[in-house]
């Protein structure tokens, strides 16, 4: 297939003026109508023909203002000949028959346990009817839906249903990618929310049968996400009804469909019985983030899907920020950075590395990236540490007022930056052109009571990118004094050449250095400081990011050791350890958060980034040996902080409760490595909530452990679809990497095991894949595992497949025995006959 460039970008050369839509749904038969009012667009240049896409439908008929035309389409649309159309606007009708029932791909119109539902993001649109399936054209929607089944949903307001069939207007102008159809036998919780400027809104949550007692959250999530985008950035909704459905299949987390989002259902439903703490927080960032889509998004769209990140990144950036309102802001900055050294820096330090706007794809469902949402987020993030909070709110108005109802490009966004803070930000547009981690370098100098900051950046070459641009890198950096006490607050320096060099004079006495304060910019910071220091800011720093940073170095300069050398924690560590999880006055979440050890995928990264080979095994050998340590060293203060921590009372899903099971878990889990999981049984025991249940179990995996509790689990759930999705997951993320493959193996010929379900299907191939140990198992068993699997999807569900196929972007970071097994297995797989566009791109960029 042929890569799509940036640079090509054409305008198109029709616009849309209205969509009429008719839908007679069938499983097999399916007729879609389609009515298209069409007209030159006055921006392109004139005589180009009119092109619609289209895949895998049956053309019945076409006519153009009433004529019946005889035209053929070829395997991806139509092509119309500016000389076979009339001279001005035109109607466009045509009758297309498709079969959602036999659409494994979970993307265009298809059934998930006889229910009909749509995904249209990317290009999904064009395997409903012929369309120009691009975000720059926009227009309003009328759809009619015909079935028998009882609940019949499309964008926009109701308008009008009987019978067998529901009508839906949506006026706002919109692109293909927002359009959505459901129909099925579902339920609705109900609710109403009163917008700022007075109108009322009325909001459904739609279920299967039985699940309607686990909506309740996601309904609370989605009133106090339309309060806050009214609050914070005076955006008010815009149509009378505003409906979420819950679908079991589903491709990623959910879709913002203008006024009807469909979810995975894995972010709706909860119960405390069912979901965890983490969940019920997906829960609510999911809903936010859809929600906010509404004006990010969907009012203000992308020019083409170049520009995915303009809606993505500051998407995310709007979830996080709501988030850190709802919950803890340092502790949900912690998370944050945690999520993006995982995934993110992993995908910028290999062969799948490409800018926050990419400039070519082959397909674009490959490009919903940690690069495009988390790194597009921390963009935005420095946006508005470089010009201040007013000003990012200045910018923000100016971005609505001007450029609602349009279809936009990073360009437009940069440009109200810079008029709303008068200021040239050439330099920092490359972020969004130029892929890979910049690599801070931090020196110190002390002399005459004057410390000299030497900063440094670099940036490796990436693929296509061998050479890079110094960045505009924003480092918030405070001083310490040796006693703990802040001597400088946090300023900003702005870091533009290749080495620029920082002092500050007349100091009372050398200080500890605490840079990059709230991860002020996604960068790698090479900062050389002694375990004293480390264990000073960890004790005292004012930022809660860098406290957290400097426990985190501490223990990676441990492991670090104990892998290269076998080393042994020391007494300052274990002490300072200790010291943060005995101390009653920090937030419990953000204790837990300091407890956990850096995990072996972060490690394997650092100790690759620190010029070693990684050893998979030596790894998680050194890992279990320091959790050891540790619990061994603390036994006592863990088993007290385990019964300081109960929450008595009914369970609720809140930020304090959530904290206060996060560090008793957490508190558990390595515990378990010293009590024999005594304790750990207890909780499972007596647990009331899912949290504690699976928290419980898994620490006793997590030591070697839990065999009868997870039996017991296994009874207790097996009828719940989301809770086994945990049970298959839990079993393969904490196995022996010794039976890792075997265990995965097993649990696909479990009579449960749908792999054309994506949950299901990630919860032990993409987990086996996750499992560093166990992946990497020097046989090559997993990798082969895997690859089997990756090739079996690909058939039914390239999408999700491509997505799971990441599993092997570190490839490069091994050794040569496991280099050659993991590169023979990509080859299989690039090899397969009829391998997807997804998965050939993703397998050819990763073997480069
Ligand atoms: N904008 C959506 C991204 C998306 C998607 C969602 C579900 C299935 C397939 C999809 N392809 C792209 C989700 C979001 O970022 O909000
Ligand atoms: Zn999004």
């Amino acid at each position: 297939a042929q890569p799509i460039y940036l640079a090509d970008y054409q305008p198109p050369a029709f616009l849309v003026e209205q969509v009429d839509l008719t839908f007679r749904l069938a499983p097999r038969t399916t007729r879609v109508i389609s009515r298209i009012r069409f007209a030159p667009n006055p921006a392109a240049m004139p005589g180009q023909p009119l092109r619609l896409d289209g895949e895998d439908l049956r053309l019945i008929s076409v006519s153009i203002d009433g004529v019946a035309q005889d035209v053929t389409p070829d395997a991806t649309g139509l092509t119309l000949d500016a000389a076979d159309l009339p001279d001005g606007p035109f109607t466009w009708q045509a009758e297309v028959e498709i079969a959602p029932e036999s659409n494994t791909a979970l993307d265009g119109l298809y059934m998930s346990n006889g229910m009909y539902c749509t995904q249209c993001e990317a290009e999904g649109f064009r395997k409903i009817t012929f369309y120009p399936d691009r975000p720059d054209v926009m227009a309003p929607f009328r759809v009619r839906i015909e079935s028998d089944l009882p609940v019949l949903l499309s964008n926009g307001n109701p308008a009008g249903a009987g019978k067998g069939w529901a009508e839906w207007n949506d006026p706002h102008p919109k692109p293909s990618y927002l359009f959505a159809l459901v129909a099925g036998d579902l339920v609705a919780t109900k609710d109403r929310f009163t917008t700022m400027d007075g109108r009322e809104v009325a909001l459904n949550i739609w279920v299967r049968k039985g699940d309607e007692g686990k909506t309740a959250y996601a309904m609370d999530a989605l009133k106090r996400s339309m309060l806050w985008d009214e609050q914070v950035y005076s955006r008010a909704y815009d149509l009378d009804i505003f409906n979420i459905v819950a679908v079991d299949d589903f491709n990623m987390g959910a879709m913002e469909n203008k006024g009807l989002n469909i979810f995975n259902s894995r972010y709706v439903l909860a119960s405390s019985a069912t979901a965890t703490d983490s969940d019920f927080a997906a829960i609510e960032r999911i809903i936010a983030h859809e929600y906010f889509h509404n004006w990010t998004g969907n009012r203000i769209t992308c020019r083409d899907w170049f520009q995915l990140s303009l809606k993505e990144g500051l998407t995310v950036f709007r979830d996080q920020q709501f988030m850190g309102d709802m919950r803890s802001h340092a502790v949900k900055r912690i998370e944050d950075v945690l999520t993006l050294r995982a995934r993110q820096f992993r995908e910028d330090a290999g062969p799948l590395a490409h800018p926050v706007r990419p400039e070519s794809y082959v397909e674009i469902n490959n490009f919903y990236t940690a690069t495009v949402y988390e790194k597009g987020a921390e963009l935005i993030r420095m946006l508005r540490l470089l010009v201040g909070e007013d000003r990012y709110a200045a910018a923000l108005d100016l971005y609505f007022a001007r450029h609602d109802g349009q279809a936009c490009t990073i360009e437009d966004w940069i440009a109200v930056f810079a008029e709303a803070a008068g200021r040239d930000l050439s330099q920092f547009k490359r972020w969004y052109e130029q892929a890979g981690t910049p690599q801070v370098t931090l020196v110190e100098d002390w002399a005459d009571q004057t410390l000299t900051l030497t900063l440094r950046q670099h940036t490796s070459p990436t693929p296509g990118q061998p050479l890079k641009e110094p960045l505009l890198v924003p480092v918030a950096i405070g001083l310490v004094g040796p006693d703990g006490a802040e001597l400088l607050p946090t300023q900003v320096l702005e870091l533009d050449s290749p080495e620029q060099v920082f002092t500050f004079a007349d100091l009372p006495a050398r200080p500890v250095v605490s840079a990059l304060r709230g991860f002020s910019a996604p960068v790698v910071l090479e900062h050389a400081q002694s375990s004293h220091e480390r264990a000073t800011l960890l004790g005292h720093d004012t930022d809660a990011f860098a406290r957290f940073e400097a426990g985190r170095n501490l223990a990676s300069d441990i492991l670090h050791a104990m892998v290269l050398e076998g080393a042994r924690p020391g007494p300052e560590y274990l002490e300072a350890m200790r010291l943060a999880l005995t101390d009653d006055t920090l937030d419990p979440a953000f204790r837990a958060l300091v407890l956990r050890l850096p995990g072996e995928d972060e490690l394997a990264q650092s100790l690759h980034a620190a010029g070693h080979t990684p050893d998979p095994d030596a790894i998680h050998a050194a890992r279990k040996r320091a959790l050891h340590i540790l619990a061994d060293a603390m036994a006592g203060d863990l088993s007290a902080v385990i019964d300081a921590m109960a929450t008595p009372g009914p369970y609720s899903p809140d930020a304090r409760d959530a904290g206060r099971r996060a560090l008793r878990l957490a508190a558990a889990a390595l515990l378990a490595h010293a009590d024999g999981g005594a304790k750990a049984r207890t909780i499972f025991a007596q647990a009331d909530n899912m949290t504690e249940q699976f928290g419980a179990w898994t620490a006793l995996l997590a030591s070697g452990d839990g065999a009868e509790e997870g039996a017991q689990f296994h009874r207790q759930w097996q009828d719940d679809r989301l809770v086994m999705d945990k049970w298959f997951a839990a079993q393969v993320m904490f196995a022996n990497p010794a039976h890792a493959p075997e265990i995965a193996a097993e649990l696909t010929r479990h009579p449960a095991f749908d792999w054309t379900n994506p949950n299901r299907f990630r919860s032990v191939i993409g987990v086996l894949g996750a499992h560093p140990a166990g992946f990497h198992r020097k046989d090559g068993a997993g990798y082969a595992l895997v690859a089997d699997w990756l090739i079996r999807l690909d058939g039914a569900n390239p999408q999700a497949a491509a997505r799971i196929s990441t599993v092997f972007e570190t490839w490069a970071r091994y050794d040569e025995t496991r280099q050659g097994l993991m590169r023979a297995e990509l080859t299989r797989v690039l090899e397969h006959p009829a391998l997807s566009r997804d998965m050939g791109e993703m397998v050819g960029r990763m073997l480069g």
